[in-house]
């Protein structure tokens, strides 16, 4: 097992870094990194069936590519060219080479599948260790791992991290809730990794057996695979006395370990020396300056069994310009606002869920559950928000809970302009998400 993170900030009295070399790489030497492995992905990319054919059919030399910035010419890779390539066409090492594969499935069509060589899983969790020592993680530490194992990459994602850190690894998966609380108690969990909707209810759970989450020895979480905001994080950090770090990653980029939060807790740092990211107009595809928020395009710069190109994520954020504090070159995107396709257009105008949630969780009344219906009536559309209160609330002031009704409609409707219809609900009503949860329904879809 390396070492390197302690040794690292032992000798120097620096905060720790996994690897500090390549984490505060300069920026021109990161550039030229990066246009190294670009070659290396491109050359990659033609060994496929489908970039071979893209490449052929765009006139695409890549002999001609002098900089980083050439990457501009190729096109996009979207979702849609991953499952029409399914099962393989996108693989570029023979299936001898393969030792595993992860796969999305969506909730339409077929699964995206990602493959991966040893070498690709051995510089995943490189990743993977890189981001836990940037939230402050040692080898002392002890991970609850609550994502699922499996076809999801969340839970094998950060597994082999966390070992190649030398935490104590509790696989425990998602759900089964009462066990999770156990293994929390008996081995003295100091982070968990978990889904920040499962975050809240888990605390709940905690809290009904006569625990006082904040007294766990739980530190630290690493919450991701899903949109939130900033207040439930704020929630989450005081329902436990931790500090939440945000993680982003997607299947078709290894899975979690592209971009991660330090102990600063401003912004998740991508790691450029893997993924080369671009920021677009989600419209027009034309690239936005640092600072502007659009879409997340991604190209992974350093895998055998699957280079995938200038993905487009549908993942909303802009570039955080300037520096951190913690020292590392590698720059910043900020929290993810949504998905250009979960976008809800109510009444003619965009809302994003996540912006009603950062309304509902700033109401300290407000407990850790919500849902967002949408239907149409009359070809107007209408929205019901159904939102769980803690219990506390239902002391039988019938007033109380009639005010806070006007008070949430009033504060939402300046949102999204149509009045809300909002329903007040005791804490457990709505079904709780172990993993990634379901926030909106949009029956008008159907
Ligand atoms: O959700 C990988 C992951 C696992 C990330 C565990 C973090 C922690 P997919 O199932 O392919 O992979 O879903 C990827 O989830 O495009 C985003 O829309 C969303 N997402 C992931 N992390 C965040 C985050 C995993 N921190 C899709 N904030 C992505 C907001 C996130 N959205």
């Amino acid at each position: 097992m390396v070492d390197r993170a302690d040794t690292c900030a032992k000798k120097d009295g620096r905060k720790a870094m996994w690897n500090r070399e390549l984490e505060t790489l300069d920026r021109s030497s990161l550039e030229k990194l990066q246009m190294k492995k670009l070659e290396k992905t491109l050359e990659s990319a033609l060994r496929t069936r489908y970039y071979s054919r893209v490449f052929s059919d765009h006139g695409i030399d890549v002999a001609r590519f002098r900089s980083i910035k050439d990457i501009a010419a190729l096109p996009f890779t979207a979702k849609d060219d991953l499952r029409l390539s399914y099962p393989d066409g996108m693989c570029a090492v023979p299936r001898a080479e393969v030792v595993r594969m992860h796969a999305s499935s969506g909730t339409t069509g077929k699964s995206t599948v990602i493959f991966y060589t040893m070498k690709d899983i051995n510089d995943w969790a490189e990743l993977v260790a890189r981001c836990m020592v940037a939230s402050g993680a040692t080898r002392e530490d002890v991970f609850q791992n609550m994502m699922g194992y499996g076809l999801f990459t969340g839970g094998l994602g950060l597994h082999y991290g966390a070992e190649r850190l030398g935490c104590m690894v509790i696989p425990s998966a998602a759900g089964n809730t009462l066990r999770q609380i156990q293994l929390m108690k008996d081995f003295g969990t100091t982070i968990i990794h978990i889904t920040p909707s499962y975050a809240l209810h888990l605390g709940d759970e905690v809290s009904a057996q006569g625990v006082d989450p904040r007294e766990l020895a739980v530190r630290k979480a690493y919450l991701g695979a899903e949109p939130y905001s900033e207040a439930t994080r704020d929630k989450i950090e005081n329902q436990w006395g931790l500090d939440a770090y945000n993680s982003y990653g997607l299947s078709e980029m290894n899975g979690p370990g592209v971009a991660f939060e330090c102990i600063e807790k401003r912004g998740m740092h991508v790691w450029e020396d893997y993924y080369y990211i671009e920021i677009i107009d989600p419209v027009s595809g034309r690239p936005l300056p640092d600072g502007d928020e659009g879409e997340l395009v991604i190209t992974h710069l350093n895998r055998e069994a699957m280079p995938v190109i200038r993905y487009r994520t549908r993942d909303l954020t802009a570039v955080i310009p300037g520096p951190c504090p913690c020292g590392r070159s590698h720059r910043r995107i900020e929290r993810i606002k949504g998905r250009t396709d979960d976008m809800l257009i109510i009444g003619g105008v965009n809302v994003f869920p996540s912006q009603i949630e950062t309304v509902l969780m700033k109401v300290p009344e407000v407990g850790n559950n919500y849902q967002i219906v949408l239907d149409r009536r009359e070809n107007l559309d209408r929205i019901h928000i159904k939102v769980e209160l803690y219990s506390k609330m239902f002391r039988g002031d019938l007033k109380e809970l009639d005010n806070l009704k006007s008070r949430l409609a009033r504060e939402l409707q300046a949102l999204i302009v149509v009045t809300p219809r909002i329903e007040l609900l005791e804490p457990g009503s709505l079904e709780p998400s172990t993993g990634k949860a379901v926030r909106v329904i949009d029956s008008r879809k159907i």
